[in-house]
């Protein structure tokens, strides 16, 4: 049987890639998000080795609701990629909007902890289990405007260890990636669909792309069981830190 990874807000961006990745590299992927029709053309396309959850993560009784209600076949979950998140405003902290902080906290902090509680722990009794948060190097240290969004990446950063720690005496892995830069539609949404504003973010500069961030989740995921990568961070070559990027 192929082995099993769900992963949460697959239907855009780094998401979408580590499903492709996975997907590609053997196997059937739980997507999951609010996006229906992308979600379906996914499903379409991949057929039995995909099965679509739709739900919010920040709404707990329906993300539960839905994680509960995989069909046997799909309980036997390998690998939780823990990637729906979004950063929403770049305002200084007295001036910021507390509708963006509180969406931001709710998915990036909240969802991710409903996802995990609800699904670590039949990793626990089958003795066997991987989880791989998307972090941030916005986690490592704040950077000017940042405050809310890189609170809730340090807190997935904390999030992650306390998990580490909690099952060092079991099989499972955890694993933070961190990525910087990235071209997807995380600027379009921080901007609240202000594409000029969102384009200049990655002017005079390589990003990275999604797929790069796969290629760290399906690396990690397929080390030896005896090798836990605990930590990546992953910058594209000419960005230093969250606040130094250099733009030709
Ligand atoms: P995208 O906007 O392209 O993708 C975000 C994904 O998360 C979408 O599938 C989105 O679904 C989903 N999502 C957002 N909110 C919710 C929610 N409430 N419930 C369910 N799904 C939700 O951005 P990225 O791919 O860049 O972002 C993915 C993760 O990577 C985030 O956690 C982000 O913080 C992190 N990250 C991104 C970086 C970057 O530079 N791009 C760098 C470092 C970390 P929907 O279409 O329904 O909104
Ligand atoms: C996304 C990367 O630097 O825009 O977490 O915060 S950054």
């Amino acid at each position: 049987m192929k082995p099993i990874a769900m992963i949460t807000g697959a239907t855009s961006g780094i998401g979408l890639a580590c499903a492709e990745k996975f997907h590609k590299a053997g196997y059937r992927v739980i997507i999951t998000g609010r996006n229906v029709a992308k979600l379906n053309e996914l499903k379409d396309k991949w057929g039995e080795d995909a099965y679509p959850l739709i739900f919010d993560v920040r709404d707990r009784d329906i993300a539960i609701m839905a994680i509960k209600s995989l069909p046997p076949t799909w309980q036997e979950i390998d690998v939780l990629i823990n990637n729906a998140g979004l950063a929403l405003g770049l305002d200084p902290e007295f001036a910021g909007d507390y509708t963006d902080w509180d969406t931001m906290i709710d998915t990036n902090i909240k969802g991710l902890l409903t996802v995990t509680r609800e699904v670590v722990p039949g990793m626990i009794a089958r003795g066997k289990g991987h989880i791989i948060n998307i972090g941030s190097v916005a986690g490592d240290a704040a950077y000017a405007n940042g405050n809310v969004y890189c609170a809730t990446k340090a807190a997935v950063k904390a999030i992650t260890d306390g998990l580490r720690i909690d099952v060092a005496h079991t099989p499972l892995r955890v694993t933070l990636l961190k990525p910087g830069l990235v071209e997807t539609n995380f600027s379009n949404v921080r901007f609240h669909g202000d594409d000029e504003r969102a384009d200049n973010v990655y002017k005079g500069i390589k990003p990275l792309v999604g797929d790069d961030i796969a290629d760290a989740a399906l690396y990690a995921a397929q080390a030896t069981a005896h090798v836990q990568i605990a930590e990546m961070l992953i910058l594209a070559t000419h960005q230093a830190n969250g606040s130094v990027i250099v733009r030709s």
